[in-house]
């Protein structure tokens, strides 16, 4: 059988670009993007694309009976900083979402899901440097209590239904095809931005505030990776911790600096740096690279100089 793909979230910041990439692997017609609305022009145009509420089940079966779906991949949540302010919606979204493709593969009427987990199930008990696969995990933001809740979820339904679930533990993302959406990392992606076009940026996190981090290409690069390989390499069934850099608001800046001289950065610390203080400042993702060949392309030079090339074209 034809692998045939739903994206659930297509719209978002990973969504956009993980639609993108899975079309040119899989043929466009064998990948239908969907969201809650059409938001994002180039996802709804260059392909298959349904309107889709992912807390409704029917909806998503529907989908799947129609256009004899195999892989879903549910890129719908709400992030770390939104989902405080609005803590019962962002449970019912990140939870339901995922029990409802959980129960679709316990039913035999898909084959794989990938499902996004995030740095944010640590807390402020884990060890922040070189946080290891399992270590203490008491996460305190509505976010990450609703990441961790789901990846016992995930590998309780492989354990006890055999359902073929795959997840990642994401740093924070940074891209300049599409915005980040309400996230606590999201000062590295605005940065880049207000560099260009004010040549400032006031920092709503404290100039030493370390945190892991991922160039999009190498986020993509990790999720085709993980749903491609066999079955047995994926011995953790809850999610991987994946890593690729660390680093502070002032290194960032510095780097920047390197092409744009004359950019300041100034700081002015708001809510979400509690929620910084609460996530590693560096993570070891030796077992992502050991069982399916995890291996990270972009460090902050690089990954700086691609993401001012692209958003100065823009
Ligand atoms: C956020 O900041 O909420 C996300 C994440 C680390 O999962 N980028």
């Amino acid at each position: 059988m034809n692998t045939k793909i739903l994206i659930i979230g297509a719209c978002g910041q990973i969504g956009t670009e993980l639609t993108h990439k899975l079309r040119t692997i899989y043929g466009t017609e064998n990948v239908i993007a969907s969201d809650i609305r059409k938001m994002n022009t180039d996802v709804v145009n260059s392909g298959p694309f349904e309107v889709v509420n992912a807390l409704d089940f029917n909806q998503i079966e529907h989908l799947v009976e129609v256009h004899q779906i195999t892989d879903v991949y549910l890129m719908a949540a709400l992030l770390s900083a939104t989902a405080e302010k609005n803590p019962a919606f962002a449970w019912d979204l990140n939870m339901n979402s995922l029990f409802h493709v959980l129960n679709l593969a316990k039913a035999k009427k898909i084959k794989k899901i990938f499902w996004p987990s995030s740095i944010a199930v640590f807390g402020p008990t884990t060890p922040k440097e070189n946080t290891p696969q399992y270590t203490i995990m008491e996460p305190s933001t509505v976010y990450g209590i609703s990441k961790q809740a789901g990846e016992r979820w995930c590998e309780y339904y492989h354990h006890i239904f055999g359902v073929d679930v795959r997840s990642i533990r994401y740093p924070g993302l940074i891209s300049w095809s599409s915005p980040p959406g309400g996230g606590t990392t999201d000062y590295a992606v605005d940065i880049y931005y207000k560099a260009l076009s004010q040549g400032t940026y006031e920092c709503f996190l404290s100039s030493e505030t370390k945190m892991p981090m991922m160039y999009m290409d190498d986020a993509i690069q990790a999720t085709i990776d993980i749903m491609k390989a066999d079955a047995d390499q994926i011995k953790i069934r809850s999610s991987y911790n994946l890593a690729a850099m660390s680093f502070t608001p002032t290194e960032i800046a510095a780097e920047i600096k390197k092409s744009i001289p004359d950019f300041e950065i100034t700081y002015k610390p708001d809510f979400r740096q509690q929620i910084a203080d609460s996530w590693p400042a560096s993570i070891d993702d030796s077992s992502a690279r050991k069982d399916w060949g995890w291996k990270h392309k972009f460090d902050l030079t690089s990954m700086t100089q691609d993401m001012l090339l692209h958003l100065s074209k823009q």
